[in-house]
């Protein structure tokens, strides 16, 4: 049931009751039954399955049931009632189904049966395993060359079927391994290892209870990662002060109850999560970062002259860093004026955050999406990390780097080798115990796989999981690519957009979910998953699989590659059998995973080594390394405003409280007061005075691209919101069709989600 669109803020605390009344009703929308309620109970527990929710880590993973409603809503869509089998996809062709939102297709159910496409009629028809995986045997065989194809990677993906499928590709000559984290946190990939030697964050839960300050760049946890707020609201309980850095003073961080505490609910009682807000323009953190190195270096300077204590954590910087002195005089040269106009904060709030942030004996800081999704992103992790290596933020109990990953195992895939930019060392050591020679040469992200698509070069995408077609920028240009391949097939639990954008031939193979029991030869497998926090843990499904003809995505892959590969030396079948096998082969290709099968074993699994936490630099000097980052004053986005004035606005796509990325599971986005709609945009009272336009007006929203590309987003309606002059606020995936294929972060190539130059026009 949908609500009626309207706006009303939302005055509870997030988390407590109304988180609760949020899962009954998913559970009944869902039709879920009886029996797999008690799936809901075992997410996260030792002998359960690994929440498909996020890839935020569990206490122990023996804690008490964690409740959090955002992770029931995506158990309850996995274990849901409906079912989208061979009779749905009779009675309705492709076509028709295109008219469906994205709401509605979601709303199918599962998929039971492995599907063809039939162009005679423009439908989907059932297909047995065998000829589907012949079927790509024969596609990819008859390509001149192994990189015509791609072969996308979604997150939920394990870490065993993540191994086989780099494995088959690379077997088969490529490194195309477009993936989720290109779109999400390859910022965060790519530039750590330039500062810190390694592309993953330094801290464990067990610091977030020694940490005394917390800064949250560019985050909504009460949506995106509700079981981080439980823990934020330890740290809050316990002192710790608490930062959202964010445009948007996202409610969801203010005030929360915790379901875990019946008191608090019986109370109506609530925790004080953030305790300040400091809100830059949508990509201003670079700025805002570097104000406050700067303001750092300058209290030490006071600090020094006065015989104090030091504000830099200098022993640690001369034991451990380069560069510092280079990195020192850019800041001192920086102009405040152009720091607070780029930053779009003020002066005294920008010392502010630096004196908090001086204060600080053990700080983490955490970051998502507000940081990564911009052109600069690459440097503004890499400042940030260098802000906290001025206090010898890393590698102490307490305080690092926690960049909060989004899907549940998607630092897992890369850690298994879903990385189009391979290293030697692993290649070598691959080649070494499959005795083959795997490609050297770089492989296609995202956007390069796309581009390849339209140009024809890539004839084949293969994607395991995701909704590569929603998900991706520039969709009309993007479903060009998609539509001019010779063959696309998905493997998905459920119908999504992707499905029916599809190539000249088209597979659709149903996978089981995380949530499922995976029986093979009748013993039940177990999968894999690497947290945020680099935790390697097993996940056992539960419920019963949603239709008899379901294949697990390893026996898929498997299946794949037995038709590709032939008498392949690799015993894909076996593998398929016996998941540890795999895992066996996994710990003699990649470092840390040891005695792996028995160490994951063990309730809670186990943390893979980072060099970081242990001050141990993997860096090119062997050491921590100070970079000096230039501000941009003439991107793109500047050169709109320049042209523009105040009537160009800066876009970022956010998500809202009822959807997983491409999913959307209803209208609401409860905590920031929205029901019923999402195609609203967000914008500050003032700018609606300036443009002459009454709250509710319904407008059309146009990209301002320097290609001469039209791209518009028609019919949302302004909704007159706390957000930072300038800027709009609007939903993924209804505005990806605004962002230019080529607007990409600079060094990772992820699309510029967050800061797109828009116009608005009345609704035409
Ligand atoms: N329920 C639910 N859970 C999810 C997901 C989901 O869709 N639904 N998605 C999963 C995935 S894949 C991911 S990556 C994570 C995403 O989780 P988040 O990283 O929280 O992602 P977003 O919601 O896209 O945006 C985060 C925040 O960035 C702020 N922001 C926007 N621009 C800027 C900026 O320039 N600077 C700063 N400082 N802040 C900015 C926005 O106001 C918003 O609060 O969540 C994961 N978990
Ligand atoms: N404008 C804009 N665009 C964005 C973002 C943004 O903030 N703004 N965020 C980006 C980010 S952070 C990300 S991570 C990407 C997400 O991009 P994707 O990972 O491609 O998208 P999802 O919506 O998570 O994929 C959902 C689909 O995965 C399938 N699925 C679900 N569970 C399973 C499973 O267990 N196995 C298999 N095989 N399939 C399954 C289902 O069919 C479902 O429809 O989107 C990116 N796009
Ligand atoms: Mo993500």
């Amino acid at each position: 049931m949908a609500s009626r669109p309207r706006i009303a803020p939302y005055p509870y605390p997030s988390g407590g009751w109304g988180a609760l009344k949020q899962v009954a009703i998913n559970l009944v929308r869902e039709k879920v039954a009886g029996s797999k309620y008690k799936a809901l109970f075992k997410q996260n527990q030792p002998d359960g399955f690994d929440c498909p929710g996020c890839a935020w880590p569990d206490r122990d993973h023996a804690s008490t049931f964690e409740f959090c409603e955002n992770g029931v809503k995506a158990v309850a869509a996995e274990a849901t009632g409906r079912r989208a089998g061979p009779d749905f996809f009779a009675a309705h062709s492709v076509t028709e189904l295109m008219e469906q939102s994205d709401h509605q297709l979601e709303q199918h159910g599962r998929l039971t049966d492995p599907l063809r496409y039939d162009a005679a009629s423009d439908r989907y028809r059932p297909v047995a395993w065998d000829e589907a995986f012949a079927l790509i045997a024969r596609h990819i065989g008859g390509l001149d060359d192994p990189r015509r194809a791609s072969y996308y990677t979604s997150g939920r993906t394990s870490n065993e079927a993540a191994f086989l499928f780099q494995l088959m590709v690379r077997r088969l000559g490529s490194n195309n391994f477009p993936d989720c984290s290109n779109m999400c946190h390859e910022p965060t990939s790519r530039g750590l290892p330039l500062t810190v030697g390694v592309g993953k964050g330094t801290v464990t839960l067990d610091d977030f209870e020694h940490c005394d300050t917390l800064l949250l760049f560019g985050q909504n946890p009460a949506t995106n990662h509700p079981r981080m707020v439980g823990e934020l609201r330890e740290c809050s309980r316990r002192g710790a002060t608490i930062v959202a850095i964010n445009p948007l003073r996202e409610r969801g961080l203010e005030r929360f109850a915790s379901p875990q505490h019946p008191l608090e609910m019986l109370t109506l009682g609530s925790s004080r999560i953030a305790s300040v807000f400091f809100r830059p323009r949508p990509g201003g953190d670079l700025a805002l970062i570097k104000g406050v190195a700067k303001r750092v270096l300058e209290l030490d300077d006071a600090a020094l002259a006065a015989g104090g204590e030091r504000v830099l954590d200098t022993a640690f910087i001369a034991a451990h860093c380069t560069d510092f002195d280079a990195f020192a005089a850019d800041l001192r040269s920086e102009s405040w004026p152009m720091l607070v106009e780029e930053s779009g904060v003020a002066r005294d709030d920008i010392e502010e955050l630096a004196a908090i942030y001086a204060r600080g004996r053990a700080v983490i800081a955490t970051w998502g999406m507000g940081l990564t999704q911009h052109k600069n992103a690459v440097q503004t992790i890499r400042l940030l990390s260098n802000l906290m290596m001025m206090r010898g933020n890393i590698g102490r109990r307490g305080a690092g780097l926690c960049p909060v990953r989004g899907h549940s195992n998607v630092q897992g895939d890369r850690t298994v080798g879903i990385e189009e930019k391979p290293d030697e060392a692993f290649l070598r050591r691959l080649g070494e115990v499959y005795d083959f020679t795997p490609p050297r040469e770089h492989g296609l992200d995202v956007v390069a796989t796309i581009e390849a698509m339209r140009r024809g070069d890539v004839k084949v995408f293969v994607g395991l999981g995701g909704n590569f077609a929603m998900a991706t920028p520039d969709t009309p240009r993007t479903w060009e690519g998609l539509r001019a391949c010779d063959l696309s097939v998905h493997i998905a639990t459920k119908l999504n957009r992707s499905h029916l954008v599809h190539g000249r031939e088209a597979l659709i193979l149903p996978t089981l979910g995380r949530t499922e029991i995976d029986l093979q030869d009748g013993v039940a497998q177990g999968v894999t998953v690497e947290d945020s926090m680099s935790m390697v843990h097993l996940s056992f499904g539960m419920n019963t699989p949603a239709g008899p003809n379901l294949r697990s995505e390893v026996a898929i892959v498997a299946g794949m590659a037995q038709a590709m590969l032939g008498a392949d030396t690799v015993d894909w079948a076996g593998y398929a059998r016996h998941y540890a096998r795999i895992r066996d082969d996994i710990a003699r290709v990649i470092d840390g995973f040891d005695d792996y099968n028995r160490r994951v074993a063990v309730p809670g699994g186990f943390h893979l080594p980072v060099a970081a936490r242990e001050r141990i630099w993997k860096t090119p000097s062997g050491k921590a390394q100070f970079l000096v980052q230039s501000i941009a004053t003439d991107t793109p986005l500047h050169r709109a405003r320049a042209a523009h004035g105040a009537k160009l606005l800066t876009l970022m796509t956010l998500r809202s409280h009822d959807q997983f990325n491409t999913t959307i599971y209803a209208l609401d986005d409860r905590y920031r007061g929205v029901f019923g709609q999402r195609r609203g945009g967000f914008i500050h009272r003032d700018d609606l005075a300036m443009l002459g336009f009454a709250p509710g007006a319904r407008v059309d929203i146009h990209g301002v691209a320097e290609d001469g590309i039209e791209r518009v987003a028609v019919g949302f309606v302004l909704v007159e919101y706390d957000i930072p002059r300038g800027s709009l606020g609007a939903y993924y995936p209804e505005t990806n069709v605004l962002v230019p294929l080529d607007s990409v972060a600079d060094g990772a190539n992820t699309p510029t989600y967050k800061s797109i130059p828009v116009l608005l026009r009345l609704a035409s």
